[in-house]
């Protein structure tokens, strides 16, 4: 039967988590927040503005509605200065030999990130015909873990939640995925995903009786 995988994106299929981290840090320092990598966590797979809301509360600063919207645009400048020279080796560790082995057993394969930049990072990186749909943070109004995004994908290929299985790095991507009945796979940390039904700490562990085993 047909299945569809539903991949997040930073994180998952390319490192540009730690460009999100970089940019953000550069911003809390210049605000005097203390903002560390056990901080950002909490900002993996969430969207933008909540994202400048949890490091303002952080540092407890109340701000304008203007200063926000002038400190979004400079992080994601900044953000997007880091990704100026990205190609494929920006892919991460066994994503490809996966997408193609999917590609191969006539799989669909979609996009669902809370990220605007979602479909350049795809250009850029090579990879952007590999997916059968793509959803990013430019179709979605709400965040994960609000499941949106994935309800969304799964619909575009017209596949029911239940035969969608999505791969995530971030605690509310694992939420968004359970609370919409689909298969959740976590990458990453198995203390910080232990809410995803399986865990792999990158997909070079992922084997092909592993993803068989989810298509049949
Ligand atoms: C990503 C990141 C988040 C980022 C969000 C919005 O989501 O994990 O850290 O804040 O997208 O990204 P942008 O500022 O590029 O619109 P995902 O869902 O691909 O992990
Ligand atoms: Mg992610």
């Amino acid at each position: 039967s047909k299945k569809a995988f539903i991949f997040d994106l930073d994180g998952v299929i390319v490192d540009t988590a730690k460009y999100h981290f970089l940019a953000w840090q550069k911003l809390a320092q210049e605000l005097g927040i203390e903002f560390t990598p056990e901080h950002n966590e909490e900002l993996k797979g969430v969207s933008r503005v909540r994202s400048l809301d949890i490091i303002l509360e952080l540092g407890g600063i109340q701000a304008s509605q203007e200063d926000k919207n002038k400190w979004l645009i400079q992080k994601n400048e900044d953000y997007l200065s880091y990704l100026v020279d990205i190609d494929e080796n920006e892919i991460l560790p066994g994503v490809l030999p996966v997408l193609h082995y999917l590609k191969d057993k006539n799989q669909l394969i979609a996009l669902g990130s809370a990220s605007k930049n979602a479909r350049p990072i795809l250009e850029k990186t090579g990879i952007i015909n590999l997916f059968d749909a793509i959803v990013d943070g430019n179709d979605v109004t709400n965040a994960k873990p609000d499941p949106e995004v994935f309800l969304q994908a799964a619909k575009k290929l017209n596949v029911t939640n239940e035969n969608s299985i999505v791969f995530e790095d971030s605690v509310a991507g694992i939420q968004a995925a359970n609370i919409a009945n689909m298969t959740s796979i976590g990458i990453g940390e198995a203390t910080t995903l232990h809410e995803a039904k399986y865990i792999f700490e990158d997909f070079t562990f992922i084997d092909v009786s592993f993803i068989e085993s989810l298509i049949y």
